[in-house]
């Protein structure tokens, strides 16, 4: 039986190439050598608010994106976390395990709290749910990109607290990351990660975004004072570029370096601009094909849902026995 991989993508905002990078593409190599199992977290996206329709549209959006982006949905089980109710149902009694000040310690929880007036319990319980997301089917294995890393940590916490509690129950899953594009950066900020809640209109590059926008946007990033690339010196603005580079062309380090040293900015930036849009072309192409057939991602959002619910359920039936509570009827 081939080990299991779980990963998740939050529908909200646009998904950006940090997305594709640190996530997708990963997940579209990884598929062929593992049980996969890709999922639209939405209960995790509701922690804030979000406009219902918006939502809506956005669930469908995003699993449009992953088969665009190479998930086969025939090799892999494109899930929409809302419709396998175990998700929350875990999340419950994986909270009653869970110690307040491990959930306060979480990084991305300070970040965002700090950013809200009125802070939800939903957005402090929210690596609870990741947690559970990951362990209701024994993941061995999840593939993210770094700002993941930390929650992942919490679910082996969370994980070996219940075994050691109430006897052995979960595996123990291991983060995977790529090797390039685990962390892009905003092309504004590069000293911030590249993210879908971020404001500023040349932060991010949209895989839908056409290409005349996704020029404008990466003449316009943020680079340094140097007048041309230097691998000793460049600040992280210019790093982020080569990165962006080396992750969509697939040249190993030694090309990188020889090609770019002494390139200028503008120069620099225009290889990036093609390299980014003969990547995402036809991803974009593919995209346009599944939107315009609704059946079928609806058919196989079902079909997923329905393919592993039997084993979410049986995760969920084993936990409420070792806790000694009754199961489903
Ligand atoms: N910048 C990034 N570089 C590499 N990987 C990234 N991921 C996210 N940003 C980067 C990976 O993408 C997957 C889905 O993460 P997400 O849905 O949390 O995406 P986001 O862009 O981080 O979304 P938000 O809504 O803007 O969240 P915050 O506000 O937390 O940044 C994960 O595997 C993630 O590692």
């Amino acid at each position: 039986m081939k080990p299991r991989i779980l990963s998740g993508v939050q529908p909200t905002g646009n998904l950006h190439i940090g997305n594709y990078l640190g996530a997708l593409k990963n997940w579209a190599k990884l598929q062929y050598d593992y049980e996969s199992i890709f999922c639209i977290v939405d209960l995790h996206a509701i922690t804030v608010y979000q406009d219902p329709a918006e939502l809506r549209r956005k669930i469908d959006q995003t699993a449009a994106l992953f088969i665009a982006c190479g998930i086969d949905p025939k090799q892999s089980s494109v899930v929409v976390q809302s419709m396998v109710p175990g998700h929350a149902e875990l999340a419950w009694l994986l909270t009653c395990v869970t110690p307040v000040g491990w959930l306060e310690r979480m990084t991305q929880y300070k970040d965002k709290a700090a950013k809200q007036e009125s802070v939800g319990t939903g957005l402090l319980c929210y690596p609870v749910l990741m947690a559970a997301d990951i362990l209701i089917y024994q993941a061995n294995c999840v593939p993210v990109g770094d700002d993941q890393s930390q929650h992942l940590e919490l679910t082996r916490d969370i994980a070996q607290r219940f075994n050691a509690a109430y006897g052995e129950t979960f595996v123990m899953p291991e983060t995977r990351l790529p090797t390039v594009g685990a962390r892009v950066m905003g092309l504004d900020e590069p000293e911030k990660k590249m993210s879908k809640s971020a404001e500023g209109p040349n932060h991010s590059i949209g895989l839908l975004d056409p290409p005349s926008l996704i020029k404008k946007k990466i003449m316009r990033a943020t680079t340094d004072s140097n007048p041309a690339v230097d691998f000793e010196t460049m600040g992280p603005g210019v790093a982020n570029l080569i990165t962006i580079f080396q992750a969509f062309s697939g040249w190993d380090d030694a090309s990188v370096k020889s090609h770019f040293s002494g390139l200028r900015y503008g120069d620099l930036k225009k290889n990036v601009v093609e390299a980014v849009v003969a990547g995402l072309e036809p991803i974009q192409h593919k995209y346009a094909e599944i939107v315009a057939d609704p059946a079928y991602l609806r058919g196989v959002l079902r079909e997923s849902a329905e393919r592993v619910m039997p084993f979410a359920n049986a995760t969920v039936n084993l936990v409420k026995s070792r806790l000694g509570i009754y199961t489903a009827a």
